[in-house]
């Protein structure tokens, strides 16, 4: 039967990568992030390729938006199998520069966006007593660094929200994975992928391929969590 995964924050990035290796692999795309001319680009790309790929662009913060997008989703797909919750952003400064809107921003997006996506799809995957929800969080889920409070603070609520979730839902069949990525040479905080100072951080495809493995693991097995980092990376 047709897989279909939603994967949040796929117009660039690991996000981006994550869509075209589960689209290449025949699974149904759903495709969300805010700007859409990057997500109509990435469709046409994953289509011309004979995969399958669809887009909602949608702010993940607003309930008033991810809400009726999941149930035009479910009447339209019938079934969600995979949910990839990868949207973040991220902003590093000392503490006391920290205006409340910038923590705001970040705490909606990381754990607000990600409450919501999750929430709207557990109780469609506890019904079919299936579902995998992967979750891409941050080695700093796990330590803290200066000028990384915000970040830290949300990445670590972000972890501790997918661990209980996890407890709660594996006796109804639903697995929840956390991946926990080091170093990535995307556009996350403005960083310009490509440059020569990050040429040995991982690549978005590396945490593809992380998201491939938790994804393929057979039934009977679950990948809790899984860490990731480039090897010049110190942890
Ligand atoms: O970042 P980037 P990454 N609603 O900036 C989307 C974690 N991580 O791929 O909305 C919906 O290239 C945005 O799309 P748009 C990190 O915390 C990274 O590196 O159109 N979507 C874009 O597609 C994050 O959770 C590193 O602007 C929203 C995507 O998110 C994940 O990896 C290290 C949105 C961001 O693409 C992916 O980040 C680490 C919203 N409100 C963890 N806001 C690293 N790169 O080094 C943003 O430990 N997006």
């Amino acid at each position: 039967m047709q897989k279909n995964a939603i994967i949040t924050g796929a117009s660039r990035g690991i996000g981006r990568a994550v869509a075209l290796e589960l689209a290449q692999q025949g699974i149904q795309v759903i495709l969300i992030a805010r700007n859409s001319q990057e997500l109509t680009e990435l469709q046409t790309q994953i289509e011309q390729a004979g995969g399958k790929a669809d887009f909602y662009a949608l702010d993940i913060a607003q309930a008033s938006e991810v809400q009726p997008a999941i149930e035009q989703m479910l009447s339209k797909y019938s079934q969600v199998d995979y949910l990839i919750n990868n949207a973040g952003v991220g902003s590093f400064q000392e503490f006391e520069a920290f205006e409340e809107a910038e923590l705001d921003r970040i705490l909606n997006v990381n754990i607000k966006g990600t409450f919501l996506l999750t929430k709207a799809l557990v109780k469609h995957m506890k019904t079919r007593q299936q579902g995998h929800i992967v979750t891409i969080a941050s080695d700093v889920s796990k330590r803290t660094f200066p000028n990384g409070s915000v970040y830290c603070a949300s990445k670590y609520a972000q972890d501790a929200l997918m661990s209980a979730l996890r407890k709660e839902v594996r006796s109804a069949g639903i697995k929840v994975s956390t991946i926990y990525p080091g170093l990535v040479d995307t556009h996350f905080n403005g960083n310009k992928p490509g440059e020569d100072d990050n040429k040995n951080w991982l690549k978005p495809e590396d945490i593809a391929q992380s998201v491939s493995y938790v994804l393929n693991a057979p039934a009977h097995v679950v990948v809790d969590e899984l860490m990731i980092h480039p090897l010049e990376q110190e942890y």
